[in-house]
C-alpha cells in the first residue's frame, strides 16, 4: 500500500442549497433519472439529510461505494468532501468508487462502521440519460429501516445548507491512505473481503473437485455490472473455473447498454449458452449491485422462490449452515414454496413486505437465518443484503456434494413438497394516474371480493397487506393487494417503489400443484386461469392501455 498524506487546512464550508420535494426513498433508496441527480444540490441535499438523520458524524466511520454507473466516481468525489466536513474520521473507499451491495455490506460489519453510502440503481440501466441512485444502510449493514428513511426524507425537505470543504478529488483506482484534514480516507480492495467471507461459508474444496472434473461446464454472466471482478476472483481464481467462464466480467459504465437485471429477458447472452445445442451445466447472472441472481441449470430455469425454499431444505449440507437454521423468511409476493419447507423443518416463516429493509430486524434478532424474494434476491445471516454470488456458491456447493444436476435436485424437491407454480407480470412506466386509480379500485372492492366466482375460480378472501415487525413492532401498511382462491392460487397487485418513470405495475400470480403428474407444466400455462382472473377483476388492460405484460419472470 502505498500512503499519501495530503494536509487540507481549511474549514469546513455551509454552502446555502434549496430543498426538493422529491426525496422520498423507495423500496430501496433514493432512485432518479441521472440528469436529476446533476441538478446543483440534489445529490448534496440527499447525502446532507442522511448525515444530519444520523448525527453527530464526528469521529465516525462510513464505507463508501457504488455499483460503477455513470455518475458514480462524480458522486464519491462530492460524498468524500461532504463527509470529512461533516466530521467524519475514517472513510473506506472501494477501489475505484466500486463495492456491490453485498460486499458493502460485509464491509461495513467487518470494520464496525457506523454506516455505508451505497451509490446504485440496481438493475435499473446506467448511462447519461438513464438511472442513479443512492442509498444508506446502517451499522448492522443493511438497508436503513423505514423509520429512518421517513426521517432522511424529512430532513430533505427543509434542506437550507450542506457542509462541504474545498480539496482535490482523491486519486480513487490507487489502493492506499489519503488524509483531508482530520479524516483518514482508505481505498480498499473491494473484492477480498468478500471473497473471504464466501470463503468461510463454503465447501471450497468441493467445488474445486466439481470443477476440475472437466465434465461440468458453467457459465456467469455479470452483465458489465459489479461483480465481474468479484465473479472472476472467486469462480476463476479461488474455485478454478476455466479463464473465460465469467463472461461479460469487466464493469462498464452503462452495462454495455443493456438492463442489468438477471432474467431469461435480460440475460438472453447466458440463456443462449443453456439452451444451446451443446448447453452448459451451470449459468448464473447478478445484477448491477451484484444483490440478485440467476441460476439455471441445462436447460433448465429455477424460478427463484423455489430457489429460496430448495435453499433452505438443504441448508445442513453447507458448512456455514450445518448447524441447522433458526427460521426463514419471504417477502409476501414470493411463493410460499418455502412455507411448505419450513413446516416441515419445524422452523418459523415470516411474511414480510418487499424490500430487504423488512428482513433486517428478524435477521439482527436471530429470528431467521435465510431470507429471499422472488425478485432474484436470496440471502442469509451473514451480511444484511441480499447476496447474488452467495447464492451462486450456494448453488454449486449443493451439486458438488449432492452430485446432481439442477433440475434433478428442483423435480425431486417438488416431488417431495408440490410445486407452487409461479409467475409476476411487469407492466412498466405506465400512465401513473391510470396506475393508482386501479390500485385504489381494487381495494375498494375487497370486502365485497370473497365469495365471488371469477373464470370459475372462487375468491375465498382478500386484503391490502400489512405489517407489524415482530421486533420493534413498527407497522407498515398498503404493501399489496392480495386475492386468495380455492384452487390454491394467489394473485397480489402492487406498484413498484424503484421505477424511475410513471409508475410500473406487478402483478404476482402463483399457485399450489401436488399431483405427481403435473409438476412439469409450463408456468404460464399452468397460471392461465390465474391470469384471467386478475385481468376481470383488476381490468389491467383498461387500466394500463396494454395488450401484455412488458416483462414477464
Ligand atoms: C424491486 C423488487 C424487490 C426488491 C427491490 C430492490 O422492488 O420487487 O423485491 O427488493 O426491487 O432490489 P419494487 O418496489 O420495484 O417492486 V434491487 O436489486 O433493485 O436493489
Ligand atoms: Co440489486
Amino acid at each position: 500500500m502505498t500512503t499519501e498524506q495530503v494536509k487540507q487546512v481549511q474549514q469546513s464550508k455551509q454552502i446555502k442549497t434549496q430543498a426538493f420535494t422529491d426525496q422520498k426513498p423507495g423500496t430501496s433508496g433514493l432512485r432518479k433519472k441521472v440528469t436529476q441527480f446533476q441538478q446543483t444540490g440534489y445529490l448534496e441535499n440527499f447525502v446532507q439529510a442522511v448525515f444530519n438523520t444520523i448525527a453527530p458524524c464526528a469521529g465516525k466511520k462510513l464505507v463508501l461505494g457504488g455499483d460503477g454507473r455513470f455518475y458514480n466516481r462524480e458522486a464519491i468525489q462530492v460524498i468524500i468532501r461532504m463527509a470529512v466536513a461533516n466530521g467524519f474520521t475514517h472513510i473506506l473507499v472501494g477501489q475505484g468508487g466500486i463495492l456491490s451491495t453485498p460486499a458493502a455490506s460485509c464491509v461495513i460489519r467487518k470494520n464496525q462502521a457506523c454506516g455505508g453510502i451505497i451509490l446504485s440503481a440496481s438493475h435499473n440501466p446506467g448511462g447519461p440519460d438513464e438511472d442513479f441512485g443512492i442509498k444508506f444502510n446502517g451499522e448492522n449493514g443493511g438497508p436503513a429501516p423505514e423509520k429512518l428513511t421517513e426521517a432522511i426524507f424529512q430532513q430533505t425537505l427543509s434542506m437550507e445548507q450542506y457542509l462541504s470543504i474545498d480539496a482535490n478529488d482523491v486519486e480513487l483506482d490507487q489502493l492506499g491512505t489519503v488524509q483531508i484534514a482530520e479524516c483518514k480516507i482508505d481505498i480498499i480492495d473491494p473484492v477480498n473481503d468478500y471473497a473471504n467471507l464466501m470463503e468461510s461459508m463454503f465447501d471450497f474444496t468441493a467445488m474445486k473437485h466439481l470443477l476440475a472434473q472437466g465434465d461440468f461446464r458453467l457459465c456467469f454472466d455479470a452483465m458489465h455490472a459489479v461483480n465481474g471482478p468479484y465473479a472472476k476472483e472467486i469462480l476463476e481464481k479461488r474455485l478454478g473455473a476455466p479463464a473465460g467462464s465469467v463472461i461479460n466480467g469487466v464493469p462498464l459504465t452503462d452495462f454495455g447498454g443493456g438492463h442489468p437485471d438477471p432474467n431469461l429477458v435480460h440475460a438472453h447472452e447466458l440463456v443462449a449458452l443453456l439452451y444451446g445445442d451443446d448447453p452448459f451445466d451451470f449459468g448464473a447472472a447478478s445484477d448491477g449491485d451484484g444483490d440478485r441472481n440467476m441460476v439455471l441449470g441445462k436447460q433448465f430455469y429455477i424460478n427463484p422462490c423455489d430457489s429460496l425454499a430448495i435453499l433452505t431444505a438443504n441448508a445442513d449440507l453447507i458448512p456455514a449452515y450445518a448447524e441447522g437454521i433458526a427460521g426463514v423468511a419471504r417477502s409476501m409476493p414470493t411463493s410460499r414454496a418455502v412455507d411448505r419447507v419450513a413446516k416441515a423443518m419445524n422452523i418459523p416463516c415470516y411474511e414480510t413486505p418487499t424490500g430487504w429493509k423488512f428482513f433486517g430486524n428478524l435477521l439482527d434478532a436471530g429470528k431467521i437465518t435465510l431470507c429471499g424474494e422472488e425478485s432474484f434476491g436470496t440471502g442469509s445471516d451473514h451480511i444484511r443484503e441480499k447476496d447474488g454470488l452467495w447464492a451462486v456458491l450456494f448453488w454449486l456447493n449443493l451439486i458438488a456434494v449432492k452430485k446432481q444436476p439442477v433440475s434433478e435436485i428442483v423435480k425431486n424437491h417438488w416431488l417431495q413438497y408440490g410445486r407452487d407454480y409461479f409467475t409476476r407480470h411487469d407492466y412498466e412506466a405506465v400512465d401513473s394516474d391510470n396506475a393508482h386509480e386501479m390500485i385504489s379500485q381494487l381495494k375498494a372492492k375487497i370486502a365485497d371480493l370473497p365469495g365471488q366466482v371469477f373464470a370459475g375460480v372462487k375468491i375465498t378472501s382478500a386484503d391490502d397487506f400489512q405489517y407489524i415487525d415482530p421486533v420493534d413492532k413498527s407497522k407498515t401498511t398498503e404493501q399489496g393487494v392480495r386475492l386468495y382462491l380455492d384452487n390454491g392460487g394467489r394473485i397480489v397487485f402492487r406498484l413498484s417503489g424503484t421505477g424511475t418513470q410513471g409508475a410500473t405495475l406487478r402483478v404476482y400470480l402463483d399457485c399450489y400443484q401436488q399431483d405427481p403428474a403435473l409438476l412439469a407444466q409450463e408456468t404460464q400455462q399452468a397460471l392461465s386461469e390465474l391470469i384471467q382472473v386478475a385481468e376481470t377483476v383488476a381490468g389491467i388492460k383498461q387500466f394500463t392501455g396494454r395488450e401484455k405484460p412488458d416483462v414477464i419472470t
